[in-house]
């Protein structure tokens, strides 16, 4: 691949957001898609391109014709992972049941999950076929990319995952019979062999921890949570709760950290670069390490200050904070 890959993370339906990108970047439009002067460059979609904003459409349909011709990868979002399961019947097509799934589809109809989805549907009002395919498209993003010179994924890389995806020859759902890929996508208590929860929702959600008890925050949304992200790059050996955590404007207290998480694998810093979104994050874009760079700048967040960035790659290992591009939330 091209090592002059420009990478972009959480769009969420804010497409007018996107084109501005894509043409920063120096993309020029033609027939419905953004092409680099003689394909010199290349985008990596980080995910996340449904829900909330207002134009999921339309940005699917941007990412599909970039993809198509060859000027973009598009990786696998959690949401759209929850979109395809959202629609998938448990036991689909005679695939195994997950019976720690209560309701009849992968994804229960409640209300929260509801009113997150519906944006996206609102977007196909009176497309229902259009609507279809996306799904079918959907189907078809890689969970992660991974090349000499650097390593993408909509949130965590873990090695173990993508050693256990690449020996099961699984890159997406589209890997296989999709209603049984599915299942095991879902068997989160390994009701059945060949469980691939653990390896799927790294990449698409990334690792969390439980929080001692009596310890609870509020996210963004004001849901109380009693499990908290980590930051998968850090050593966590002998690091308390709060160097741990990542929650971004959440302050945990600095007690220890569940034993259970004290000796797992991280990303190390002689590893080569890792791209990611997923994570919220707000203010000026920034390096986290020279090979640790997250691009979900909140575009979406409620509060209209936020950012769809990318960063603007060239193959270095030692990433540098004056390549980041980036256009502010309309
Ligand atoms: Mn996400």
């Amino acid at each position: 691949m091209n090592p002059s890959i420009d990478f972009i993370g959480d769009i969420h339906g804010h497409y007018d957001e996107l084109r501005l990108l894509l043409a920063k970047l120096g993309y020029v439009e033609s027939a419905g898609s953004f092409r680099y002067p003689g394909g010199a460059r290349t985008v990596v979609f980080l995910g996340d391109y449904i829900d909330r904003g207002n134009q999921s459409r339309e940005v699917v349909n941007l990412v599909r014709a970039m993809r198509d011709s060859g000027d973009a990868v598009a990786l696998m979002g959690n949401h759209e992972f929850n979109a395809l399961c959202f629609w998938q019947l448990n036991g689909a097509g005679g695939s195994h049941v997950i019976h720690c799934i209560r309701g009849g589809y992968m994804r229960e109809h409640s209300f929260n999950k509801v009113a997150i989805h519906a944006k996206t549907v609102e977007s196909y009002k009176g497309r229902k076929q259009e609507f279809e395919e996306m799904l079918g498209f959907l189907r078809t993003l890689p969970f992660f990319l991974e090349t000499d010179l650097f390593r993408a994924q909509h949130a965590c890389f873990d090695h173990g995952a993508a050693r256990t995806l690449d020996a099961a020859g699984i890159h997406s759902f589209s890997d296989g019979d999709f209603n049984e890929l599915m299942a095991r996508a879902n068997d989160q208590f390994n009701e059945y062999d060949a469980s691939l929860f653990d390896p799927i929702n790294y990449f698409l959600k990334g690792p969390e921890m439980d929080l001692p008890d009596g310890i609870t925050f509020r996210d963004g949304e004001n849901v109380l949570r009693k499990r908290a992200r980590i930051r998968w790059w850090i050593d966590p050996k002998n690091k308390t709760l709060r160097e741990l955590a990542f929650q971004p404007g959440v302050e945990l207290p600095a007690c220890e950290a569940p034993a259970e998480v004290c000796g797992r694998d991280f990303y190390g810093e002689g590893e080569r670069p890792v791209f990611f979104g997923h994570y919220w994050l707000t203010g000026m874009p920034r390096l986290i390490r020279h090979n640790v760079c997250c691009l979900d700048y909140s575009v979406a967040g409620y509060r209209g200050d936020g950012r769809l960035v990318a960063y603007r790659f060239d193959g270095e290992q030692e990433l540098d904070e004056s390549k980041f591009v980036w256009v502010e939330a309309i």
